[in-house]
């Protein structure tokens, strides 16, 4: 049976805007030109510069995946989980039933870098928080050829596999090419995805689809079971990003992300009360929260 390629079936610009405190984003998915790709419900390239940053806020029903591209955040949790990520590092964090936290600059130098917040099932949402950190060494690598560089942030790319468990079966791949090069990824064929590009140019898909940075590109849902890629620059670098649909509904308020608005209304009175996992949440301020006021 011949393979079939995914295509580009959509491709959508990041503008850049504000969220949290003064922190620029570029939005991918969540934007309203892409209200949700599920299981995605949003992907913002970040770019801050302190004192920007992100806050005290809660989250839950969903993960946050933070992959940083360059410079270092800090985060620290209600829980007193707390760290620094740097570039290269990954951070996957099922926040679930509830997690309070800060996210912000370590330095003063400008922070960039990508999250990801990934659905999860009616199932799942009310599960125990969950966090799994890789630092740049334990991130897995593979180069198919000289010249492509592979990072498996989620599932398999050339015969490497990620070690990170997804509660929602998803792939996330961080790719860099030299120009002329060429690269395949096999994706499965239930899966929904898209491409953000952060840098460069290439074809992308059997169609050759050509992007430049900052767009996302939805693949075709075409039975395809895999994406070729054409490199037209040195400085090649994009994600891509797939997961098997939810197919449930979705009630988002901001952080909170359900099924239903009744249980929006029960994140909002836990938050506030301090109960179903959210213990603590209304006392607790982060330590961090001060470093650059
Ligand atoms: C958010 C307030 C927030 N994009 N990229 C409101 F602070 C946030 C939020 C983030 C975020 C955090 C990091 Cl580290 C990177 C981000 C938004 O935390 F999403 C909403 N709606
Ligand atoms: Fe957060």
């Amino acid at each position: 049976m011949a393979r079939i390629a995914r295509n580009i079936a959509r491709s959508v610009l990041s503008r850049e805007q504000m969220d949290g405190e003064g922190a620029r984003v570029y939005r991918s998915i969540g934007s309203h030109a892409l209200r949700n790709l599920d299981p995605f419900l949003m992907l913002d390239e970040f770019d801050v510069k302190a004192p920007a940053g992100f806050p005290d806020h809660p989250h839950r029903g969903f993960e946050t995946v933070t992959y940083m591209l360059e410079g270092e955040f800090m985060h620290e949790d209600f829980k007193g989980h707390k760290g620094r990520i740097g570039p290269g590092d990954l951070q996957w964090m099922s926040a679930a039933k509830g997690i309070v936290h800060a996210e912000i600059p370590a330095n003063d130098s400008r922070a960039h870098g990508l999250q990801l917040w990934v659905n999860l099932a009616a199932k799942d949402k009310m599960a125990e928080p969950n966090y799994q950190e890789l630092p740049k060494e334990k991130v897995v690598h593979v180069s198919p050829e000289p010249g492509v560089d592979v990072n498996v942030i989620a599932g398999e790319s050339h015969g490497a596999q990620s070690p990170v468990l997804t509660r929602t079966p998803t792939m996330f791949i961080d790719v860099k090419m030299r120009k002329g090069k060429t690269f395949e990824q096999q994706i499965p064929t239930d899966y929904a995805g898209f491409i953000y590009t952060i840098s460069g140019s290439a074809n992308f898909g059997g169609s050759k689809h050509i992007s430049e940075a900052h767009h996302t590109l939805v693949l075709s849902e075409n039975q395809g079971d895999h994406i070729p890629v054409e490199s037209l620059s040195d400085d090649c670098h994009f994600v891509i990003i797939a997961g098997r649909p939810i197919r449930e509904p979705i009630v988002q308020y901001g952080p909170f992300v359900m099924n239903t608005q009744q249980e929006i209304y029960q994140a909002f009175a836990d938050y506030d009360r301090g109960r179903n996992g959210f213990e603590g949440a209304r006392e607790w301020q982060s330590s961090i929260r001060d470093k650059w006021h």
